[in-house]
Parts: C-alpha cells; sequence; structure tokens
C-alpha cells in the first residue's frame, strides 16, 4: 500500500492512498487521527487506511494531481558513508578530513546528521536548490526510511540529500552549510508501506541527470551494497534522541557522479526506487 500527499480541489494538502494510478482520498474527521504522522502511528496502518476512505468523494488520477512531499511536521535525519563509494569521493574531495571518512565507513557509530526541516524538504514536481556560494553541487539518490514516534520502520519513501562538495570538502566543520539549506532536500513521490516494499535484496536505486533533454550522468546501485543494517541506523538514531511526530532517515548514497560533475540550474534529477517509483526534480539557483 501506497500513501501521497496531494492538493485538493481547495489547493489544501490531503492524504490519499495510491491504488495503481488512482489517488483515493482519505478523510480526517475524527480526535485520534488529523495528520499523515498520525496515520503512521497505527498499530495497523493498511486498516486505518481502509478505516479513514473518504468514499464520498471521487478518486483522482494519478497523472492530474498535484503531488506535496509525504512529510508533515517530521524531522529528516540522514546517515552518511554507508556504501564503498560514499566512503571513497569523500576521501577524494577533502584532504583533511579524508581519515573521518575512512573510520566512520567502518566504525561502530555511524555518521549520522540533521538533514531537514519540513520547510526545506520539497516535493514531486517541486524545485531543489543549489546553492549560491557553491560551484560543486550534486544531488544523493538514497532511499528514506519512514519511523513512528516509537522508531518503528513503517514504511519507505526516496530521498535526495542535495550537496554542495566543495563546502563539504573544503572544512568537514562546514559539513551542515554543505547539507542544510532552503530546498535542500527531495522527498516522495509516495510512501511505500513496509508490507508492499519487495525484498531489501531485490531493491535498487538509480540515479538520471538530464540537461537540455540529454542524459548528462546516470547510475545505478543497488540496497545490498550498503554497509549497515536498517536496524542499526534506526537503533543509533534512537539512542538518546526522541520524535515525538515521527522522523525520516536517510540512509546514505550509493552513486556519486565524477569529480568533474556539477549540478546546473535546469537540471532534471530523477531518483527511481524499485517499489517506490520516481521522485523528479527540476534543478534552481537563486
Ligand atoms: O559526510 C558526508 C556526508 C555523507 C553522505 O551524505 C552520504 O554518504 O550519503
Ligand atoms: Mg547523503
Amino acid at each position: 500500500m501506497k500513501l501521497v500527499k496531494y492538493l485538493n480541489k481547495l489547493g489544501r494538502p490531503t492524504v490519499g492512498f495510491l491504488d495503481y494510478d488512482e489517488i483515493h482520498p482519505l478523510t480526517f474527521e475524527g480526535e485520534q487521527f488529523k495528520s499523515l504522522a498520525d496515520l503512521l502511528e497505527a498499530d495497523d496502518i493498511p486498516g486505518t487506511v481502509q478505516f479513514l476512505m473518504d468514499r464520498s468523494t471521487p478518486t483522482i488520477p494519478l497523472n492530474q494531481a498535484v503531488l506535496r512531499a509525504p512529510i508533515d511536521k517530521q524531522e529528516v535525519w540522514a546517515a552518511g558513508v554507508t556504501y564503498k563509494r560514499s566512503q571513497t569521493a569523500r576521501m577524494e574531495e577533502s584532504e583533511g578530513g579524508a581519515k573521518f571518512y575512512d573510520m566512520v565507513y567502518t566504525a561502530p557509530r555511524p555518521e549520522l546528521f540533521l538533514k531537514a526541516t519540513p520547510n526545506r524538504v520539497t516535493g514531486p514536481g517541486q524545485n531543489i536548490r543549489i546553492r549560491s556560494d557553491s560551484k560543486w553541487n550534486v544531488p544523493e539518490p538514497e532511499l528514506a526510511l519512514v519511523l513512528s514516534s516509537s522508531m518503528r520502520l513503517v514504511g519507505y519513501t526516496i530521498g535526495n540529500d542535495m550537496s554542495s562538495r566543495d563546502i563539504e570538502g573544503e572544512n568537514p566543520l562546514y559539513l551542515p552549510q554543505a547539507k542544510v539549506y532552503d530546498q535542500c532536500c527531495g522527498l516522495g513521490p509516495c510512501i511505500t508501506l513496509t508490507e508492499l516494499m519487495p525484498p531489501i535484496e531485490e531493491v535498487g536505486i538509480k540515479l538520471v541527470i538530464r540537461r537540455s533533454s540529454a542524459t548528462v550522468f546516470e547510475g545505478e546501485t543497488r540496497l545490498t551494497e550498503m554497509a549497515r543494517t536498517f536496524d542499526d541506523l534506526i537503533g543509533w538514531l534512537g539512542r538518546e534522541n526522541s520524535f515525538s511526530d515521527g522522523v525520516f532517515l536517510l540512509t546514505g548514497t550509493g552513486i556519486v557522479p565524477p569529480d568533474d560533475f556539477t549540478l546546473l540550474p535546469g537540471d532534471i534529477v530523477d531518483i527511481t526506487i524499485d517499489g517506490i517509483g520516481t521522485l523528479s526534480n527540476p534543478v534552481v539557483q537563486s
């Protein structure tokens, strides 16, 4: 089962469940369930979706819907250097930080950082941003874990951990500026509940970057390439840290374009993850 957030006829963000190419609106009129985050707290999410289904409102064809990022008030966190490719790329980009990137790849404690608050998140078809004080920018296509307030893994979505490589390469202490800024994080197009996700061993991630209708970069990886387990990352994120609205956790990138590649305004970034779909965003720079 897949959940989406879309704009209803009044232009208000609404939650729906996606059945093939049709969105079935949900209604949140009761006391217990008032938002997507509330729904993700339910013991039986598919059963609750059936209960909340608004059968009086017509379904909406997906190709006519304006989708939004499937997030409410949750913070977005991210893990880093969880794939060999990311370790190598970071060691190359940062002379001073190379040793730290090398160590964190195998250390028991993973790299975890706060990536975005909901106002910095961009949804399907919306703009993602590259910083105007940076000359070397890449998207990072990552599987995002959707966690409830009790750190239960309830679903998956696609995350784009936009990164300014020259800023993070100059000094590891600049990492928050390389990672966190307006429109720095793509999420969507839907949340696939855990029950519907294909076996993790079968899931591939694909990144395509298009410029004036030509493909300027294409790369692929698989979740089996990840050096850490979801349980390990979730366990560390939840240590001494609570998330009353639930939380999204991006699991790191296994695809890094070559060092001579940078995103440009007007590029289109398409990230596809099996079992979820494709998150497509145009790139802008102020
Ligand atoms: O420390 C750099 C960030 C690493 C990262 O975001 C990733 O590996 O995905
Ligand atoms: Mg990343």
